[in-house]
């Protein structure tokens, strides 16, 4: 045998791996940090190349917690966030995660474990049909058959699932595929004919944009969470100021656009501002850029931007025109639209009335309510926490009034710190998803406000908090109830408050300090100053019970099926 010959077999012999050894091998070459998951049986050859592997995993206590917590680092880093789940009952708890990933466009590479692929369709233990259940809501799904295609299967999930419109891909691995063996070659280009998206804007739209902004005397941009996907805050902010046309956000998009600059109007819809809303309903020009027009942001659309020529900047086609009739549709990354408009250096046209009235409306219908020290209202509560953490810090929520409250009070003036689920509503998000936002970034102060109904669907994390000592500000808006659906039941069912008050919350103070973490409680502005101050200085989880005016509701409010115009509690 010539040396060239060994050499050569040794290299095949070294590259030749089981199923389980390559994908970790695929995670190292893909720099992935940090990986979310939950073991059992369909997994244990991949947990057990796991074992002493380096790959820092994060046992969840749940497996939806995974993928939460996998969708708040993706958030955060930008990078896609990686989930493991076993067969059966491990990936069905994924199911929700999936889709909320899917609503909001989350980068997510998932893997789940399979039975072997000789007792697939036998009803075999722990056996479901995760590439059904998971078609609809996943970006693109696999179930890997042949182990040699396995490191291409893996490559491709991380492009598809980061490329284009982000969202989350699935890959479902059959428990023989983890051990048997195959060459592992990740070196390898990625070729799908089928999907390509377009990043480029198409120069003829672009003109047409830039010839409809010089009409337009009454023009807006509404801007949601493409802005951040596309990294283009920065050219956000260049082209709103160059061509001086008032910016409003969607809830996702919230923090791509600063919050204390002048031309910004607030957020949009159900409880958006008065301004933002109005401004939807007036504007004879629409500038969509990278937002899906969600039905709690239009309105009814009968009355939804009845004046205005739209146009829609989305990388994803099957948005544009999908609620919303649009004139001008710009298939494209948002950064490399916003670049290209940057770069025509287009002419305005006369909007000084506009603008003036737009702050006259910003002046007489600005956010409201009425404080009362002696308890804590809960928007005040949200101001406090933008004061002490100087507006600076992450915040996750999960879903319903205080989330609500967050959105409005909370005056994000950078990117990427707003954590929350948009499409779904899913309650119980809050949570872990700020488990991942701190993991991303270690150093920022992350501050997780949630209800308290909410936080109890997915409290069991509270145990990697501790097991982690991640520093996190757990904060219980605690009204005692389903907090939004009390407030739907109070306005539209006539106060028949149908299971939705809950007097006998448990004590959360105590359950914190059964899973060793601070807890503390407040019921007025003093005692809430207080704690919040403590908290904020101690490098250590904390969690704060508050116990808000219980009967507070979420205003102003656009009611199911009426346009942006009629919007109720815009004055005290
Ligand atoms: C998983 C899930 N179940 C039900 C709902 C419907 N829902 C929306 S808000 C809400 C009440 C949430 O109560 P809480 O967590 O205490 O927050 P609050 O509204 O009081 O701030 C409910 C039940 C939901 N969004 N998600």
């Amino acid at each position: 045998m010539t040396t060239n010959m060994k050499v050569e077999e040794k290299r095949v012999q070294k590259t030749k791996m089981s199923g389980a050894l390559m994908l970790i091998e695929a995670l190292k070459a893909e720099n992935v940090e940090v990986i979310f998951g939950y073991p059992g049986g369909a997994v244990l050859p991949i947990y057990d190349k796991l074992y002493d592997s380096g790959v820092f995993h994060v046992l969840t206590r749940h497996e939806q917690g995974a993928i939460h917590a996998a969708e708040g680092y993706a958030r955060i880093s930008g990078k896609p966030g990686v989930v493991i789940a076993t067969s059966g009952p491990g990936a069905t708890n994924i199911v929700t995660g999936l889709t909320d990933a899917m609503i909001d466009s989350i980068p997510l590479v998932v893997f789940t474990g399979q039975v072997a692929t000789q007792v697939i369709g036998s009803d075999a233990f722990q056996e479901a049909d995760v590439v059904g259940i998971t078609m609809p809501i996943t970006k693109h799904n696999y179930q890997v058959r042949d182990v040699n295609e396995l490191p291409k299967i893996i490559k491709e999930a991380f492009h598809i699932a980061t490329t284009g419109r982000p969202g989350p891909v699935l890959i479902d691995i059959p428990k023989d595929i983890t051990v048997s063996e195959a060459e592992f070659d990740y070196e390898q280009e990625v070729k799908l004919p089928g999907y390509q998206p377009t990043t480029r804007p198409n120069h003829l739209q672009i003109r047409k944009l830039v010839e409809a902004v010089s009409q337009a005397k009454k023009p807006v941009i509404l801007a949601g969470a493409g802005v951040l996907h596309a990294n283009a805050a920065a050219e956000l902010k260049q082209y709103a100021e160059q061509q001086n046309i008032p910016v409003i956000h969607t809830l996702l998009g919230l923090g791509g656009f600063p919050a204390d600059h002048p031309l910004f109007l607030g957020m949009a819809g159900m409880h958006g501002t008065y301004t933002a809303n109005m401004a939807l309903y007036e504007c004879d020009l629409l500038i969509n850029i990278g937002a899906r027009f969600d039905d709690r942001v239009t309105g009814n659309l009968k009355y939804f931007a009845p004046k205005a020529t739209v146009a829609h900047i989305d990388i994803d086609p099957a948005e544009i025109g999908k609620n919303v009739p649009t004139h001008i549709p710009v298939v494209s990354d948002a950064k490399e639209a916003l670049k290209e408009l940057i770069h025509q250096e287009g002419k305005p046209g006369d909007t000084a009335a506009w603008h003036e009235q737009l702050n006259k409306w910003k002046r007489e219908f600005p956010l409201m309510y009425k404080n009362d020290a002696a308890t804590i209202k809960p928007q005040r509560l949200v101001e406090l926490i933008y004061e002490l953490t100087n507006g600076e810090a992450i915040v996750t929520t999960d879903v319903g009034q205080h989330q609500m409250w967050a959105a409005q009070y909370y005056k994000f003036k950078k990117p990427h710190r707003w954590v929350t689920s948009g499409g779904l509503g899913t309650m119980g998000f809050g949570l872990p998803a700020a488990i991942g936002a701190q993991l991303a970034e270690p150093k920022a102060t992350v501050v997780s406000i949630v209800g308290d109904a909410g936080f109890q669907m997915t409290l069991q994390e509270l145990s990697v908090i501790h097991e982690l000592n991640l520093p996190i500000k757990i904060v219980i808006v605690n009204n005692q109830s389903l907090g939004m659906v009390r407030q739907w039941q109070e306005i539209f069912y006539e106060k028949r408050y149908s299971h939705s008050l809950i007097p006998n919350q448990p004590d959360f103070v105590k359950l914190a300090e059964a899973y060793n973490i601070k807890g503390v409680r407040a019921k007025t502005e003093e005692e809430a100053v207080r704690v919040l101050k403590e908290a904020f200085s101690t490098a250590a989880p904390v969690l704060l019970d508050f116990h808000v005016t219980a009967d507070e509701n979420v205003y102003p409010m656009v009611a199911p099926g009426k346009g942006l115009h009629e919007m109720v509690g815009v004055k005290l």
